[in-house]
């Protein structure tokens, strides 16, 4: 062996060393270029060919190639082997250790809104409602005409409307009273449910209102025998339910509602204690908690429902519910992402 090919022989020994005793890829690059690279030891070895013979071209070129190639092929298999325990390594510090104790202060919660919807949706589902939703972005004739509010007619004006640009039959609900009406449509009577979901008016944002809020609507309709006193009954359970209080007086007063004849709002007795409103049967005072009455016959017509038919429906505004349940008067506390609202909201539910 001549004095060159061991020299090269020795360097090629350094440098197959080097690479596998790198501990990062970037290292293995750096390598590589002082290899490979334009002005790289390999490459210039390579350029240096064509001062050579031909003879000596083909010895030296193909001593080149291979240690070329057992370059290459060393830095790839240990930029697998750092990869490789790189990963390892991670598992290793990443493992979780289930059985420590957990810091119940870390633990995030269903939101107060989530929750009371839930409870709500409990509630019914074990009285033998279903719950269902429909679109939040309606028709005209889905959210106004078919609950009797025609064009033009003076209570649309009471639900400020947001209308999708460039229609002007199409709209975000202004109430959840549509899914009645898809529901009739869709499995005709008898009927027994109720939705939960949002709903969007065109309302200034205060300590009462939203322009986007959640609404609970009921409907239960069956061919005979629904009279406003299951209505009466039906509410008066629900509000013990949500409140978590047997002790419930509620009252009925007279109001107007397009899609009910007779129409109702529905008050609630209530205490204030400590600067908290307290539902109670000896309250002193009357709240309004939603609107309710007996489906107009109308409805039923635009629902294609043939025959006699009796029901009651009910709404409810979500926000306003869960106030009165955590005893905070404005319902924008209930939108607020500080945690420390929350957990404020969470604690006193
Ligand atoms: C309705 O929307 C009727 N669809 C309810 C109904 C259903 C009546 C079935 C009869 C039979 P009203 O517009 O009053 O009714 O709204 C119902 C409730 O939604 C209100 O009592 C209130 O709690 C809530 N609400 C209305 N507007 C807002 C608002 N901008 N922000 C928060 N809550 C609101």
């Amino acid at each position: 062996m001549s004095d060159a090919s061991r020299e090269f022989e020795c360097s090629l020994n350094q440098w197959m060393e080097s690479i596998s005793s790198a501990t990062s890829i970037g290292e293995l690059e750096k390598i590589r270029a002082g290899l490979l690279g334009k002005s790289g030891a390999i490459t210039s070895e390579f350029r240096a060919l064509a001062k050579l013979s031909i003879e000596e071209k083909k010895i030296i070129g193909e001593r080149l190639n291979i240690a070329k190639n057992a370059i290459e092929e060393a830095i790839s298999e240990q930029i697998k082997k750092i990869k490789r325990s790189i990963i390892e390594e991670r598992l290793r510090s990443e493992v979780v250790d289930i059985t420590l104790p957990s810091v119940s202060d870390s633990f995030g919660s269903l939101h107060i809104l989530t929750q009371a919807m839930r409870r709500i949706r409990d509630h019914y589902h074990a009285r033998g409602f279903l719950v269902l939703d429909g679109p939040e972005i309606e028709t005209d004739f889905f959210n106004f005409d078919a609950l009797n509010i025609p064009k033009h007619h003076p209570a649309r004006q009471s639900h400020d409307t947001f209308y999708i640009d460039g229609f002007d039959d199409v709209l975000l609900r202004t109430h959840t009273s549509c899914v009645q009406i898809r529901t009739m449509q869709k499995t005709g009577i008898p009927v027994r449910m109720i939705s939960i979901g949002k709903t969007y008016r065109n309302d200034k944002l205060d300590s009462t209102h939203s322009p986007m809020f959640h609404q609970i609507e009921g409907l239960v309709v069956d061919r005979e025998g629904l009279t406003i006193g299951h209505l009466k009954s039906e509410l008066k359970k629900f509000i013990s339910a949500f409140f978590e209080t047997e002790d419930v007086a509620i009252r009925l007063r007279p109001s107007y509602f397009p899609f009910t004849e007779p129409g109702v709002e529905i008050d609630c007795r209530y205490k204030k204690e400590g600067g908290r409103l307290r539902i109670t049967g000896d309250g002193t005072d009357w709240l309004e908690l939603g609107g309710a009455g007996m489906v107009h016959p109308n409805v039923f017509k635009h629902c294609g429902i043939e025959g006699p038919a009796y029901g009651f429906a009910f709404g409810f505004g979500l926000e306003r519910l869960v106030a009165l349940r955590t005893g905070i008067s404005d319902i924008r506390n209930i939108y607020e992402t500080d945690v420390r609202t929350l957990r404020y909201l969470n604690n006193i539910r």
